[in-house]
């Protein structure tokens, strides 16, 4: 058998050129600041899990009913990693096999829809995701959509507005959850909403997993018909999802998962997410989840005194949304420089944006990574104010390198998970 460095050294060996890039991808998680509000850093464990011979396997099928022999050890480990989910998140039914949050979210359509139902969801451009009835997206291609907005001038949902296009569109679906919305989601109002109009509601929770299982985030599971996450996200496992469901619901999703949609389970997937379940059982955890709502208000208050202007006026989850429109420089520009100084941002539309989605006038930021590697309130506010400087010289090589450099200081005081030391 071979030991960890011996197993490293195989990659090398075999395969030098995929070796030195992931080498340097490790370099750049260790050496930058990682603020993509969807990304993470895994444990070593979770690594381990995924990097494992379950990679091996095929298990179509569900525990106890596979159509592969050999499936001793992958029924356990996939009724651990369903009981896991269930107790973490208070639910009777828990699917672990979605490839990933898409997936799980065409799933459930095909459980709980016929083609051409009508789907409620947020729009993109006001904070949605793309599978919640967005015009370019299955979700609108095979459904029919109708899509909320957020308010124009608070950019908060406005919940009788919800109420009266439900009224009015008779969904059979409503669909809260969101990729860009710095608040909180009113589940109890929209589960009331849902029932009022005989609509099944899906809350997708991905982007807020970690944040409800923190207790910093009102929790979905009283009040959704079924809810799907990712797990890579606040919930910081492996790239993958779970559908969970009330048990009315669980054959349905079981057989939309598969054979309906999916082959085989990645096996290797569902043990990394039961170890992510297993860490965020923890008072560790929780204490995580509360550390990332504290650093993301740190962060947007710093940048409000800076003067930058917020999406909302700030935030009460993981992530910030700016409207760069007052600075001149659009979202792409700026992101592309916080990168050359080693802060990793993604361009973003805001709500009601002029400007076209692949040059738009914001960027998206979040704590989930700067929380991971221990950062706290003092760091945010260095980074705001580097975030500050880049942003107001976005064409100046001196600051953006200079920034690099102390941004790549900072990150060596917090080492990242899961990425051995050089
Ligand atoms: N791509 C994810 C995000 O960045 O928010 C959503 O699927």
């Amino acid at each position: 058998m071979l030991d960890v460095k011996e197993a490293k050294l195989a990659l090398r060996d075999t395969d030098p050129e995929i070796f030195a890039l992931i080498g340097e991808e490790e370099r750049y998680q260790q050496d930058s600041i990682r603020l993509i509000p969807s990304e993470n850093y895994v444990s070593q464990a979770v690594l381990e899990a995924s990097g494992s011979v379950l990679t091996n396997k095929y298990s179509e099928g569900y525990p106890g009913k596979r159509y592969y022999e050999g499936q001793l050890y992958i029924d356990q480990l996939e009724t651990l990693v369903q009981d896991r989910a269930k107790a973490l998140f208070g639910v009777e039914h828990a699917n672990v096999q979605p490839y990933s949050g898409s997936p799980a979210n065409l799933a459930t359509y095909d459980a709980l829809l016929e083609p051409g139902d009508k789907i409620m969801g947020m729009s993109l451009p006001h904070g949605g995701h793309l599978t919640h009835g967005w015009s370019v997206n299955f979700s609108a291609r095979f459904y029919t959509a109708v899509q909320y907005v957020v308010d124009e001038t608070t950019h908060l949902i406005d919940y009788d507005k919800v109420r009266d296009l439900a009224k009015k569109e008779r969904p059979r679906i409503i669909v809260a959850g969101a990729t860009a919305y710095p608040r909180q989601f009113d589940f109890a109002t929209l589960g009331e909403i849902a029932r009022e109009v005989d609509a099944y509601f899906l809350a997708d929770i991905a982007h807020i997993a970690g944040l409800i299982v923190a207790g910093v985030h009102p929790d979905p599971a009283p009040h959704a018909d079924v809810i799907t996450t990712t797990t890579h996200k606040t919930l910081r496992g492996p790239r993958g999802a779970m559908i969970l469901c009330k048990e009315e619901h669980a054959k349905a999703i079981d057989r939309a998962v598969f054979p309906a949609l999916q082959g085989g389970p990645h096996n290797h997937t569902t043990a990394a997410i039961g170890v992510a379940l297993k860490e965020a059982a923890t008072d560790e955890f929780r204490a995580y989840g509360r550390q990332i709502v504290r650093n993301a208000k740190a962060l947007a208050a710093e940048l409000l005194e800076r003067g930058f202007m917020l999406v909302s006026g700030g935030t009460d989850n993981h992530l910030v949304l700016i409207d760069l429109t007052d600075k001149g420089v659009t979202g792409k520009k700026a992101a592309k420089a916080l990168d050359r100084a080693g802060i990793v941002t993604n361009y973003n539309t805001v709500p009601y944006d002029p400007r076209k989605p692949f040059s738009p006038s914001g960027i998206r930021i979040g704590t989930p990574s700067v929380t991971s590697r221990g950062m706290g309130e003092d760091e945010m506010r260095r980074i705001a104010a580097w975030m500050d400087e880049v942003v107001a010289s976005p064409d100046d090589e001196d600051v953006t390198k200079r920034v690099a450099a102390e941004a790549k200081d900072l990150c060596a005081d917090f080492p990242a998970p899961g990425i051995p030391a050089s």
